[in-house]
């Protein structure tokens, strides 16, 4: 994405989009971290040649989803496959870790994250557990943006945004934590102390049309940068939601959520790296709904057909009985269709007829699901909240933000906004000095913003 800021208005341009996917290899699943890395160049190629003759790409900024990591040896060459976060290779870690309710609350007050089968501190766990001789193979483990910095700038360095999602970092101090990383049997010497977001990292080596082009250590987290764009209440009244394949749903605050109640919740403090946080919680999000379309032969690949299918749906009374959208199978099931189906039978309730009838489920549930954590965050926080606002693709289905404000009793106002490129943007507009900060960015944002609302009913 190009972005272009002139009369504190931002432009966005797609100039180039390619599909990721999980590689599945036997039992595991890694990403196929070569094959982005020449899309990106390839992106960052053509982003130049579509600038106006004389004009250059001042900064390049990178963020991707969490926890994901490559481990390399000093000079930054890859020495270990970078697996994706769904392998099932840390079922095993995470119920040690869940057993354990002493070592979960001494985890989760020192870090701020909750067991989730996707940490990072799992993985790496697991890693070093099964070849125990990458301790000293590897010399750092750089998380998925802290990598592409590498590979731009040359520099091997933390961002401390990305960094707080691995449940290694120490949540109030922002270093790492030295009791996490032992609980976890993972080398210290792989970590480097988190840069705070906005460092400047120098200019992008190996690419001529971008030679004068800086590389700027923004929130490397893509939750963290959708969470940026949102133009949210000064007075902390707003629950935001970035809707995606996750729906991550939380709130700002300038202190961590670490009380017993928040470990049940589930609560996972992101840090933004300017020292606050977004205690936030993961909703299992569109994964059910786009896994479940893997089930069936005709599924929507164009923008109309799925508007007709969500139509369809929306046609469909209200589901009486939801999905319990927290059940852990949903993680990574081999047919999403059948472990809902499952779920349902075990409760004695039919399972949907048709892919419209799935949708219309999906949809209701995770709306129930969102509501469930907004009102948490309401007990945990004391807060009372007035509103919703959701970015992503999730936030332009209309039948998820009515079943959603339907369920929590609150307006929902959805934003047509590419959330995290435009809070990437915005970092980078900030550390440039064109932006002053986060406030005034979203005050100039929220009045070119299309929004619409939806009412409880
Ligand atoms: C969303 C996201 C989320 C993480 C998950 C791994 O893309 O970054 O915040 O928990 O991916």
């Amino acid at each position: 994405m190009v972005g272009t800021w002139a009369k504190n208005r931002l432009e966005l341009r797609e100039v180039h989009r390619f599909p990721n996917g999980v590689r599945q290899v036997g039992d595991n699943a890694y990403w196929d971290i070569p094959g982005l890395w020449e899309q990106v160049q390839q992106g960052l190629e053509l982003a130049a040649q579509s600038l106006p003759e004389g004009e250059e790409l001042a900064s390049v900024g990178v963020d991707t989803w969490g926890v994901d990591y490559v481990l390399v040896d000093e000079s930054g060459r890859a020495v270990y496959p970078t697996h994706a976060y769904r392998d099932n290779r840390t079922q095993a870690g995470l119920k040690a870790l869940t057993d354990d309710p002493t070592a979960l609350r001494k985890i989760y007050r020192t870090t701020g994250i909750p067991a989730i089968f996707l940490n990072s501190s799992l993985q790496l766990a697991e890693t070093v557990a099964t070849h125990p001789a990458i301790t000293t193979t590897a010399k750092r483990c750089l998380f998925l943006p802290d990598y592409f910095n590498f590979l731009l700038s040359g520099k091997l360095t933390h961002g401390q945004s990305i960094a707080g999602t691995a449940q290694l970092l120490n949540v109030k101090t922002g270093g790492w934590s030295r009791s996490a990383l032992k609980h976890f049997g993972l080398p210290a010497g792989w970590f480097s102390r988190p840069l705070t977001s906005g460092t400047k990292l120098g200019r992008v080596r190996n690419i001529p049309a971008l030679k004068r082009t800086r590389v700027i250590s923004v929130p490397g987290h893509d939750t963290t940068c959708a969470y940026d764009a949102i133009p949210a209440a000064a007075d902390g009244s707003d629950i935001l939601i970035s809707s995606g394949t996750w729906s991550l749903v939380g709130m700002e605050n300038d202190r961590p959520l670490l009380s017993d109640d928040a470990i049940a919740a589930r609560v996972a403090n992101d840090q933004t790296g300017r020292g606050d946080y977004r205690p936030l919680v993961n909703v299992i999000g569109l994964w059910l709904l786009e896994e479940t379309l893997q089930d069936f032969k005709s599924r929507p690949s164009k923008a109309s057909e799925w508007t007709k299918l969500i139509n369809a749906a929306r046609a469909l009374p209200t589901s009486e009985q939801l999905l319990d959208v927290t059940d852990p199978v949903f993680g990574n099931p081999a047919s999403m269709r059948q472990a809902i189906d499952a779920q349902l039978k075990r409760r004695r309730i039919k399972p949907p007829v048709d892919l419209p009838a799935y949708v219309r489920l999906i949809c209701d549930s995770l709306g129930q699901g969102h509501a469930d954590v907004v009102a948490n965050l309401a007990k945990l926080s004391g807060r009372t909240f007035k509103r919703i606002i959701m970015v992503g693709g999730g936030s332009q289905n209309a039948l998820l933000c009515q079943a959603t404000a339907d369920a929590a009793q609150l307006p929902v106002m959805s934003c047509q906004l590419e959330g995290s490129a435009v809070g990437n943007m915005a970092n980078q507009l900030i550390a440039l000095g064109s932006v002053k900060c986060l406030a005034e960015f979203r005050r100039h944002l929220t009045k070119q913003l299309t929004t619409k609302i939806y009412r409880a009913r």
